[in-house]
């Protein structure tokens, strides 16, 4: 039986385990990014670690979230990431530069290669053919040291991409049906590989559009074959060299197939307040908009904004509209400021914002109250634009842009023949490296700046025999690491203080949370299915471990959020009915013995001693990830076994 491209990376990179779904794999990492927000942390975590310089054969550290600076912090973080970045061998993307995803893509990215970035739409550079994995920082700065990332060898959808997108469909709109079809949690535990004629009719920016935001449905990661047209786009990234065709077997094997007809799908929108809550624009009854976004890692290449400009262009946004654009990098930026199409965008009225995440994650623009935005993001999670009980719907830029000129979520009345938005592919894109540094050759020379905002984080010991705590708080379905530990212009500042974020954790959920935990000396979360969804920060692990969280007990885990719970020594419980949920409430005191015994896939007991009942819940873990838990976190486990 021939193989499919994840199990032919998977299989090329092997360094533990057997190539069976549901089974722990480990594979070497060849290539690693971290983006601000998450790396003081993810770089904190390096230096614990005794290496003189990264083992990676490309390590890049970009600076994209937190540009902001309003206040030293955000330039204290910079500052700390360049110089130990230098020091270590890492390349540094200065912030200006562009969004990680969009740049790696541009000018890293390798067919064929394994990347592991500590940011959940890493996977936007499976449309280059990588195996591109979303991550927590710390099991980056593992990957950063030599050590092989760890992971459940995944099931692989086939999806087979039919026929030719006709109309306003876009490659926006393939993965908002995808995500219709398998929800925000229906990815968990498998890769998506796209295939069939469809494939072929896609360029690269257009597949890691797709890749992109598979990450929302909890997937491992997407991935396109790597063919001609990626050819294309190398060459024109003057990178022809890094080419590899890479596309699976004839026979190759799936384990589950999804089929989309292109000739059939309709323009799509994501509704308030989930990527998943997907309807067709025509079923929509001509929702007044406040706003309108166009950006982040999902829709910002050149080839998208050009599009919006061609709409744009000779009209001006509607009187009740504010269109902001962020362009995905400098390169993006400084090609449609040289061929005029900038022009045309701020002719009509759009407020050019910087080339980073901006408003994608609530780092300015806002929203009114009760405000209707349009985003060509990928997350509409509630408050994550900054405005409390927000509206964000989530479309592609060319609906994006005629939104704006219409004033509500719609397409003009002529029809897609009538306007021409046709965009090739440059035959040369500008390429410019100045804005990423090369580290330094001499790092003994090189000292590491760390501002005041850079505090410790927080330590595990290893685990005691006995857990007993109170439930802090009982939470339901799809939590969203947005939820857990909230970001935005005012937290993000703090990604390297610990405790000060700790003020604000959970928070959305229940205000009272982080006083209540502080009070009863830490215990245990309660939730329901799929709790972490989202985001890849450790920090919602990190900062309930700060407070004392023990143990979480959910119907199911998001797949980072849980690596990240075991990372940090907390112990992620799966209960064993999910009825028994109804079982615990707020306050409860709840006891977990022996846990040195058998930890994995056997069933432990929880007593709840206020109702004197014993809830079943599993463990869901490796024999690895035991020992991890055993040792107080992946930290204490890797020093004493040196990676
Ligand atoms: C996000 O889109 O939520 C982020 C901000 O990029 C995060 C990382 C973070 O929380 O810093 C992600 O997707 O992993
Ligand atoms: Fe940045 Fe938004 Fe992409 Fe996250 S999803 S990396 S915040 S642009």
């Amino acid at each position: 039986m021939g193989l499919n491209l994840t199990q032919k990376i998977i299989q090329s990179h092997l360094v533990d385990g057997v190539m069976k779904a549901g089974e722990e794999v480990a594979i070497q990492i060849d290539q690693t990014l971290t983006q601000d927000s998450t790396g003081t942390m993810a770089y904190l975590q390096l230096e614990a670690m005794d290496i003189e310089r990264v083992k990676t054969q490309k390590s890049v550290a970009y600076i994209d979230h937190n540009i902001l600076q309003t206040g030293s912090e955000n330039g204290d973080d910079h500052k700390y990431i360049e110089t130990v970045a230098s020091k270590y061998g890492i390349y540094f993307s200065k912030p200006g530069n562009g969004i990680c995803h969009q740049v790696h893509l541009e000018r890293f990215a390798v067919p064929g290669l394994t990347l592991l970035g500590s940011d959940s739409h890493t996977p936007t550079c499976g449309g280059m053919g990588m195996l591109a994995i979303g991550a927590g920082g710390l099991d980056v700065s593992v990957a950063m040291a030599g050590g092989a990332y760890y992971l459940t060898m995944p099931k692989v959808v086939k999806v087979e991409l039919l026929g030719k997108l006709k109309g306003w469909a876009t490659a926006k709109d393939i993965i908002l049906e995808v995500l219709r079809m398998v929800t925000v949690k229906g990815g968990v535990g498998k890769v998506f590989e796209y295939v069939g004629e469809g494939v072929g009719v896609l360029s690269v920016p257009e597949r890691a559009t797709i890749t992109n935001m598979g990450a929302e449905m909890g997937a491992t990661t997407s991935i396109f074959p790597s063919d001609e047209n990626t050819k294309e786009y190398l060459r024109a990234q003057g990178r022809v060299q890094d080419f590899v065709e890479f596309s699976p077997d004839q026979d190759a094997n799936y384990d589950e197939v999804l089929k989309i007809d292109l000739n059939t799908l309709e323009p799509l929108v994501a509704m308030p307040q989930s990527p998943d809550h997907v309807v067709k624009v025509s079923q929509l009854k001509n929702i007044p908009l406040d706003q309108v976004a166009v950006g982040s890692c999902t829709n910002s290449s050149y080839m998208d904004l050009m599009k919006v400009a061609k709409i744009l262009k000779g009209k001006i946004v509607h009187p009740n509209v504010s269109l902001v654009v962020s362009p995905g990098s400098r390169q993006v930026l400084e090609m449609i400021s040289r061929n005029g199409a900038l022009a045309d965008l701020i002719s009509s009225g759009a407020r050019i914002l910087e080339s980073a995440c901006g408003p994608c994650i609530g780092m300015g623009q806002a929203p009114r109250t009760n405000g209707v935005s349009l985003r060509t993001f990928n997350r509409n999670f509630p408050g994550r634009s900054g405005t409390k009980n927000d509206n964000v719907y989530l479309g592609s830029p060319e609906l994006a842009a005629q939104s704006a000129i219409l004033g509500y979520i719609g397409f003009f009345e002529n029809s897609r023949e009538d306007i021409d938005v046709t965009v090739e592919l440059p035959k040369e894109f500008l390429i410019d490296d100045r804005m990423i540094l090369a580290p330094s050759p001499n790092p003994h020379e090189v000292e590491i700046i760390r501002g005041p905002n850079i505090k410790p984080f927080p330590k595990r010991s290893p685990l005691e025999e006995t857990l007993t705590g109170s439930v802090l708080i009982k939470v339901s379905d799809n939590i969203t690491t947005d939820h857990i530990m909230p970001s935005g212009a005012k937290l993000l500042p703090f990604r390297s203080n610990i405790p000060y974020l700790s003020d604000y954790c959970l928070t959305p959920c229940d205000p009272g949370f982080p006083k209540r935990a502080k009070e009863k000396g830490g215990g245990f979360i309660i939730g329901g299915e799929n709790y972490g969804q989202g985001s890849s920060r450790e920090h919602a692990a990190l900062v309930p471990l700060y407070l004392g969280v023990k143990g979480v007990l959910a119907k199911s885990f998001a797949r980072i959020h849980k690596n990240n719970l075991i990372n940090s020594g907390i112990l992620p419980l799966n209960f064993k009915n999910a009825e028994d949920y109804e079982k615990i409430s707020m306050n409860d005191i709840l006891e977990i013995e022996n846990t040195q015994e058998g930890l994995i896939d056997t069933v432990i007991f929880i007593i709840n001693k206020t109702t004197n009942e014993k809830i079943s819940v599993v463990l869901e873990i490796t024999d690895r990830q035991a020992s991890i838990l055993k040792a107080g976190g992946l930290l204490n486990y890797t020093k004493t076994k040196n990676v």
